[in-house]
């Protein structure tokens, strides 16, 4: 359903090559203030220091407290930004949706898990309009309470509170997002050179034969999902229906919960289009210094009246805006809709006679009845065949909505903090959710048994470097973007990941049941990391290195039931440097995506480097191929491949047929071929700053210190989602 490369997430919008971060805050906005320059060599943002843990100072916030204080804040109006209906509540769900809804399932970033919609470019989307307002409000309260909740926290914690104070269904909250103080560079948004606002091209468009370029999740540059007004603002209904179908996917949403958030949160609030566009200020990161941050502004009467624009669209959905129930549908189904323009001239669509109850208020003045509208987005969900079924159901079935919409809005602003033993608070729902990736509780093994199964896997036949591929195939799925894959659990052993093609499949069934028969008390989760730990500590001590691997058992093991086989599938590496694997070439650099995986795997750039080089002389290739195995005696845990390397007396040349894939490196003095390698290979010693990390790992005296760091970063990826233990 997802189309080309749906779940790839370097496929092109037409098959073009680009830069692995499209265009950047540096691209949008050049004169900024580039304060990165203070953070080089290692130089933290962050003001709390490396002894803050967030989790601790959570663990001693007065929740109800802060509950409270949010409840009262609903209904503070503030003159400088007066409340609709003088509830903020509708607002600040948006807020709390924004911050979620830029989750996309393909990398697993975006989301609300480090509070970036403080930064740019998020902080200046269009699709944020005004929510710079909603965040400057909140402020009294994080100031409040301090170090003991986040922004990050906050954000969604309100849109909780703004549900439940006007009626609605909530189903928990879990804690636990710390803030970050830098805008994360690490996120692809697209390569467009114009916002939705100024001319950026809708990305799906069938006649061009452009699909939603992967990994990306919404339709125009500066839009959270599809544009309200249909694609490209064209208010088709059916075809906007396209566009929510696909982006609603890539944020983990099925036509139920689609339809049960767009519609849940369309019970609440009004968008603004009051007044035409052109009378409003740029966004807040290109504001001028006396705005204070703030963006979009313009003079204090019009917002004082309510004459804002936003979206540009205008009117509430139904005629109580501050109250959930089930109008929303009520009206959507009992009217005939006609398409009008509002005021700042946006299309949408506005009920044809409607009866006065069916009014809204104004949002300034209660006993002024203005007309209610629908967005063309919110017209597919009565156009469109499928969603239309669920919305129906939902209009006759006021719980059932109730349910679907609690459980949605829950999963969308969960779905990035990884397994629930992360969530901290006192409203952590009991229910184990399938989008938790729930991994029953494992035990610590006996020091006996770990001993027993390392002795007896060693001794077993298999190739050690069949064990390390099985470990680090099981491991190396983790991404700290939405804290998903990992060990722990052993899903390696269960669709779809053991089929992958990188994982080698035939090869890590054997091993697979090997293991099985061997692990005694242990979990298979642990098995399979001690297996390759040891085979790891083998190699190092047979190349005369006296060093040992640490290893952390009281992994669990998950069973098919436990596991969403599908949503596993965006995790599946096409291209996996540290196996140098590539299944077919990407529009991505082959190292540009090696360097997105050591970001998703929390890699420093001496981590990537000693593992890509340890890796490779261990035989953990795909295909157990000898590309980049820069060694004479593999199976040794030696620094052989920065050796090799960087050793002159090879010349490098492509293999022509391979696409600028493949090298081969020959005896400059002979011609003899003595290598084979490829762009992952040689981008170590081609590209100047990895260089000097090879060099380091190279040079005599630094044997020892390759070694120690390589079990170091194994052990890293190991134990990367043992949050059970952290
Ligand atoms: Fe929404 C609002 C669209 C989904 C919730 N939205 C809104 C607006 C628009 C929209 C245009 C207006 C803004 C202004 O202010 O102007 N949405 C939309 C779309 C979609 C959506 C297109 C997809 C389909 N929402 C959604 C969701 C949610 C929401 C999912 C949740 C859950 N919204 C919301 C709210 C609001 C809005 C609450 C209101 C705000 C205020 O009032 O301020």
């Amino acid at each position: 359903t997802s189309g080309m490369g749906g779940n790839c997430p370097f496929s092109g919008r037409d098959g073009g090559v680009r830069a692995l971060l499209g265009r950047t805050n540096r691209d949008w906005w050049p004169d900024a203030l580039q304060l990165d320059i203070l953070t080089q060599n290692g130089t933290s943002p962050d003001p709390m220091g490396p002894d803050y843990d967030y989790a601790e100072a959570f663990k001693q916030l007065d929740y109800q407290a802060l509950k409270a204080d949010l409840h009262a804040l609903m209904t503070d109006s503030q003159p400088w930004w007066p409340a609709d209906y003088g509830h903020y509540g509708p607002f600040f769900i948006r807020m709390a949706w924004h911050s979620a809804g830029t989750y996309r399932t393909a990398d697993g970033r975006g989301g609300s898990s480090s509070g970036q919609q403080r930064f740019a470019p998020l902080n200046s989307w269009p699709d944020n309009g005004n929510l710079d307002k909603a965040r400057r409000l909140l402020w009294p309260i994080k100031q409040k309470y301090g170090k003991h909740i986040s922004w990050a926290d906050l954000f969604i914690l309100t849109g909780n509170v703004a549900i439940e104070s006007m009626g609605g269904p909530v189903f928990g909250f879990g804690g636990g997002r710390a803030d970050v103080f830098e805008p994360e560079r690490d996120v692809y948004w697209g390569t467009e050179e114009e916002w939705v606002d100024t001319g950026a091209e809708t990305r799906i468009q069938p006649d061009k034969g452009w699909e939603l370029e992967a990994p990306l999740a919404a339709i125009q540059m500066g839009l959270i999902y599809v544009n309200p007004e249909g694609p490209g603002g064209v208010p088709d209904p059916l075809q906007s229906a396209r566009d929510m179908r696909i982006t609603f996917e890539r944020m983990a949403m099925n036509d139920e919960e689609t339809v049960a958030l767009t519609a849940g949160g369309h019970a609440f609030g009004k968008a603004h289009g009051a007044v035409p566009p052109d009378q409003l200020s740029g966004a807040p990161e290109s504001e001028a210094l006396h705005l204070m941050g703030f963006g979009w502004a313009t003079d204090a009467e019009q917002i004082e009246r309510g004459h804002i624009t936003t979206s540009g669209i205008e009117g509430a959905w139904t005629p109580n805006p501050t109250q959930w129930g089930g109008d929303y549908f009520r009206l959507l189904f009992k009217y005939d809709y006609e398409l009008v323009r509002s005021p700042a001239g946006a299309q949408q669509w506005q009920p044809i006679n409607p009866d006065p109850e069916d009014m809204a208020p104004d949002a300034r003045d209660p006993s002024k009845k203005v007309p209610t509208m629908m967005t063309t987005a919110d017209m597919a969900l009565k156009m469109d065949p499928e969603y239309r079924k669920i919305s129906e159901r939902f209009r006759d079935d006021q719980a059932a909505l109730d349910d679907a919409f609690a459980r949605a809005w829950f999963k969308l602003t969960h779905r990035d903090m990884g397994p629930k033993v992360r969530y901290l608070g006192p409203e952590v729902p009991a229910e184990d959710l399938i989008w938790q990736d729930p991994v029953p509780a494992g035990s610590k093994p006996s020091d006996a048994a770990v001993e027993a199964f390392k002795s007896a896997i060693l001794a077993s036949g298999l190739p050690m470097s069949a064990l390390v591929k099985a470990a680090w195939a099981s491991a190396s799925t983790y991404r700290r973007s939405d804290h998903r894959g990992g060990a722990n659990g052993a899903r390696v052993r269960l669709a779809p990941q053991k089929d992958w093609a990188v994982n080698d499949p035939a090869e890590l069934a054997t091993v697979l049941a090997k293991i099985e028969e061997l692990r005694g008390e242990l979990s298979v989760a642990d098995a399979i990391v001690l297996a390759g730990s040891a085979a790891v500590e083998k190699a190092a001590r047979d190349a005369g290195f006296d060093v040992s691997v640490p290893f952390l058992g009281g992994r669990g093991d998950a069973s098919d039931e436990q596991t969403d086989a599908e949503s596993f599938e965006p995790l599946e590496p096409r291209a996996d440097a540290f196996r140098n694997y590539l299944a077919t070439k990407q529009t991505v650099k082959t190292e540009e995506i090696m360097l997105d995986r050591a970001h998703l795997l929390g890699l420093s750039i001496p981590q990537m480097a000693v593992l890509v080089a340890g890796l490779r002389v261990l035989g953990a290739n795909a295909g157990n191929s000898s590309k980049g195995v820069l060694t004479d005696r593999p199976g040794l845990l030696t620094n052989d491949f920065f050796v090799n390397l960087l050793d002159m007396r090879t010349a490098w040349k492509t293999v022509d047929e391979s696409g600028d894939e493949e090298f081969v490196g020959t005896d400059r003095a002979t011609g003899e071929t003595r290598w084979h390698a490829t762009r992952t290979d040689l981008v170590f010693g081609s590209n100047s700053q990895l260089r000097a990390v090879s060099e380091v790992y190279a040079e005599h005296g630094n044997e020892l210190k390759f070694v120690q760091d390589f079990i170091a970063a194994w052990v890293k990826v190991m134990n990367a989602d043992r949050f059970d233990v952290k």
